[in-house]
């Protein structure tokens, strides 16, 4: 079964494609179809080797370090934050504090923002849409402070219901968070206008922008935002190491997340001075190798173009929905108006985990289950969906096989 024609422009994804080592290797003896970028992308050999340049001529520990290696790696780790600054037109390198990923990025708001500021009585916002990630971490806050969670309700379309929104946001809002993509639906948030709303009503604000930062070009003062998370696997950089951006002034005020090495300035048993920013967030022997992996994987994306990444993935979706749609008994989840980077579907009579065994049989990789959004799935009345996300280097032969795959399944089952 071929889909739709849908035109593609001119993006080159199969240059790109050749860059990831990984895709030319065969699953179940078939050519691997990778749409599973949502949950990690594959990482280009730029990636790979900074992160094997690293190990083989420049590993030691940094900042603390008189020898020659030392200022090497420390050099390597500094470049990074600084090109990570420069990447998301952050004012300074000292608002990008690494964290192992979005998870720990929002933990960390959650217990030192929430330390300052949070009290019983005060209320934290957020989505229907989000991610468990940035879900817990705001109960667990809440718990400890006898704060108060509200969620604004989303429509059957999948997009945050903005009447509501606004009833929501009160004097007691002490902190607003939100994804800018939603992982389990694809829908593309408007961020810029919702955080005007809740700063004009007074609260800080943070989004979690694990699935945007692969897709488009992302401008933290341009958004307005007070905090920014993001994942460095997510972007064709390394697992382990992420981003917290967070305004310079803010991070001032905000007390340590952990203790240990590197976050302090003098130790005594009385008393322990902190670090200046960011290090005063960044306990222990650093994440260096990812450092140079997500340097480079910023480089890379940069190199291929965020506004093209964008158009070439927003094709590669309209295509995918145009014939899936085609197929009978398979329901999207998720009909926003903007979209971004994936579909999530049901087919009537056959559960998501069989759908998602059956294309890996033909090496296709997608993601089947509630895709850590559980209140996403409760809110459609499904216990899991197929989701099949994309990537710079997805072809409109991915998407044929992927409809190929799926109209298999349905024809296994009727
Ligand atoms: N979503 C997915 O398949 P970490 O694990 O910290 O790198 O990212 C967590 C996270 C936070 N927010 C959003 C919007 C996300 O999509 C994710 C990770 C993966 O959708 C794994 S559950």
């Amino acid at each position: 079964m071929t889909t739709a024609a849908v035109p593609l422009s001119p993006f080159d994804a199969a240059r790109l494609r050749r860059d990831f080592p990984i895709l030319a290797e065969p699953v179940h003896g078939k050519p691997l179809v990778y749409l599973d970028n949502a949950n990690t992308t594959q990482k280009p050999k730029a990636v790979i080797e900074a992160t094997t340049r690293y190990y083989e001529k420049q590993n030691s520990n940094i900042h603390r370090g008189t020898h020659h290696l030392s200022e090497v790696a420390t050099a390597v780790y500094e470049g990074a934050r600084a090109r990570i600054a420069r990447f998301i037109h952050a004012n300074s390198p000292r608002e990008v504090v690494f964290t192992r990923g979005t998870t720990e990025a929002i933990n960390l708001v959650a217990n030192s923002y929430g330390q300052l500021k949070v009290k019983a009585g005060d209320e934290i916002l957020i989505t229907h849409l989000e991610h468990h990630s940035n879900i817990v971490p705001w109960q667990l806050l809440c718990e400890r402070t006898g704060a108060t969670l509200k969620v604004v309700p989303i429509t059957d379309a999948g997009e945050v219901d903005l009447a509501a929104f606004e009833k929501l946001l009160s004097d007691k809002t002490r902190l607003f968070a939100v994804g800018h993509i939603s992982n389990s639906l694809g829908t593309v948030n408007p961020v810029k206008e919702m955080v005007a709303k809740a700063k004009a009503a007074g609260a800080a604000t943070l989004i979690d922008g694990a699935q945007a930062v692969p897709h488009q070009r992302v401008d933290v003062r341009e958004l307005g935002c007070d905090f920014y998370a993001f994942s460095g696997h997510k972007m064709y950089g390394p697992t382990g190491i992420g981003v917290l951006w967070g305004r310079e002034a803010l991070l001032e005020t905000m007390p340590p997340f952990q203790g240990g090495g590197d976050m302090i300035l003098s130790v005594t048993f009385e008393k322990t001075d902190y670090n200046e920013l960011p290090f005063k967030f960044e306990a222990g022997t650093a994440n260096i190798a990812g450092g140079a992996g997500i340097a480079a994987a910023v480089d890379y994306l940069e190199a291929a173009g965020l506004d093209a990444i964008a158009g070439w993935e927003s094709e590669l979706l309209a295509k995918a929905e145009a014939g899936l749609r085609a197929i009978p008994g398979l329901k999207i989840i998720g009909t926003a108006q903007r979209k971004a980077g994936l579909v999530s579907f049901t087919m009537e009579g056959i559960h998501p985990h069989d759908v998602g065994t059956i294309l890996d049989r033909d090496g296709l990789a997608v993601r089947t289950g509630h895709h850590c959004a559980q209140p996403v799935m409760d809110r459609f009345g499904v216990p899991a969906t197929v989701r099949a996300s994309f990537g710079l280097y997805n072809l409109p032969s991915d998407v044929d096989a992927l409809v190929a795959g799926v109209e298999k399944v349905r024809r296994m089952f009727s």
